[in-house]
Formats: C-alpha cells, structure tokens, sequence
C-alpha cells in the first residue's frame, strides 16, 4: 500500500493528536530504518498503522483478542497494552496488510518480545523518540539511538518499566522478557 493511502485509513481512525503522532513515528522509523539497513518501505506501512486501533472500544478490542486466540493474560493487565496486538489484526483484516513482519512489528510495539527483529526494534524506537514526546530521558535515548540500536532500545524498556513501577502498574510479562532477552544477548 502506498504511504497516501495508508495515511487515508489511519487519520480517520484518530484524534488530530494521535495522528501527528503517527507521522513523527513514520518520519522517525525511516531514519532509523535506513541507518540500520532496515528496509524503508515495511518501516514505514508499519509506522503508520502501529496505533491504528488505539481508539477501539474496548468490548472491540477484547472479543478480537479472545475471538482471534490471542495471548489471554493480557485482559488482565492494562487495556493499553491491547491495540497492539488488535492492531496488528485490523490492519490484516481491514487494510490487507499480509506481510507478516510489518504485522509483527505492530503487534509487539508496546510490550516488545524476545528475539525482536530489527524491524520490530525499530518500530519499538521510533515511537518512543519521534519529536512530539517529551518526557523525562526521552533526549538520552534520542542520543543512544544515533550511535546503537540495541542500546537505545534497552535504555527505552528500562525507563517504560520504571515509570510504570513509580505509578504501581503491572508489568506485564512480555515486557521483562523483552528486558531479558535484550540484556542477556547484549554483545559487550
Ligand atoms: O500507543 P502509544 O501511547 O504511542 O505507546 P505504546 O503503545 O508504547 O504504549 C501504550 C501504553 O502502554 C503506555 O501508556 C504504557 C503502557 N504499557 C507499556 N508496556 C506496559 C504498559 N502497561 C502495563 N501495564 N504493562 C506493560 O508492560
Ligand atoms: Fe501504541
Ligand atoms: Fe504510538
């Protein structure tokens, strides 16, 4: 699908916000993709889907999850970690997407996973950087992510992981294991 198109589908299904958000991460996720021989074009399809089912009711979002045999565990934790993986399904069912790592990128976007490829570490990345965040850090990982991937990556779990402790969320699983599985295969 070409980047005018794809854009078509994903602004009706979000605020003004949230899509100027999704073209920081395309722009973003570009960048990144071509410094890291990640190819361009699925970087960029799955840039602009990742957040396409945000706005999903969440009746929507949790029949998809138990309907499509999804990981259960995860309507026990936060209801945000959801659109991932149901977007990851919309964009299948709804926008034709069929190549399957562009689709894997969308689905582990918030939690991340063990053996992430490049793409997906890439999508993970750039929307955690792209110019409209601002929070604490997000300027170190800015740096790291200009000298190395895996760096910037673990640098990025480590602080979703810590603000969601300070807030006494639930960590859910996959997101230690992505944690893990980055720390213990680092190359030092
Ligand atoms: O959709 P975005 O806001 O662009 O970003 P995202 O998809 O990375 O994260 C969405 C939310 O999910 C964010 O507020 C933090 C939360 N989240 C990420 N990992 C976990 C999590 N929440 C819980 N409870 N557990 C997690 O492991
Ligand atoms: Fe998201
Ligand atoms: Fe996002």
């Amino acid at each position: 699908m070409e980047r005018e198109q794809a854009l078509k589908m994903v602004k009706i299904q979000l605020t003004e916000h949230r899509y100027q958000h999704t073209l920081g991460v395309m722009e973003t996720a570009i960048s990144l993709a071509r410094k890291y021989g990640v190819d361009e074009k699925k970087a960029e399809l799955a840039a602009i889907f990742h957040d396409y089912a945000k706005f999903r009711p969440k009746d929507e979002m949790k029949e998809i999850i138990v309907s499509q045999g999804m990981p259960k565990d995860l309507l026990e934790y936060n209801s945000e970690l959801w659109h991932a993986p149901v977007g990851a399904y919309l964009a299948e069912a709804e926008a034709e997407i069929s190549d399957k790592e562009v689709l894997d990128a969308i689905r582990f976007h918030t939690s991340g996973r063990r053996g992430m490829t490049k793409l997906e570490k890439v999508i993970y990345l750039a929307d955690y950087i792209e110019p409209g965040r601002h929070f604490p850090g997000v300027e170190e990982v800015r740096n790291l992510a200009k000298i190395n991937l895996e760096e910037a990556l673990i640098k990025a779990v480590q602080n979703t992981i810590m603000f969601l402790m300070k807030r006494n969320q639930a960590i859910y699983p996959e997101t230690f294991h992505t944690y893990n599985d980055l720390i213990l295969n680092k190359e030092d």
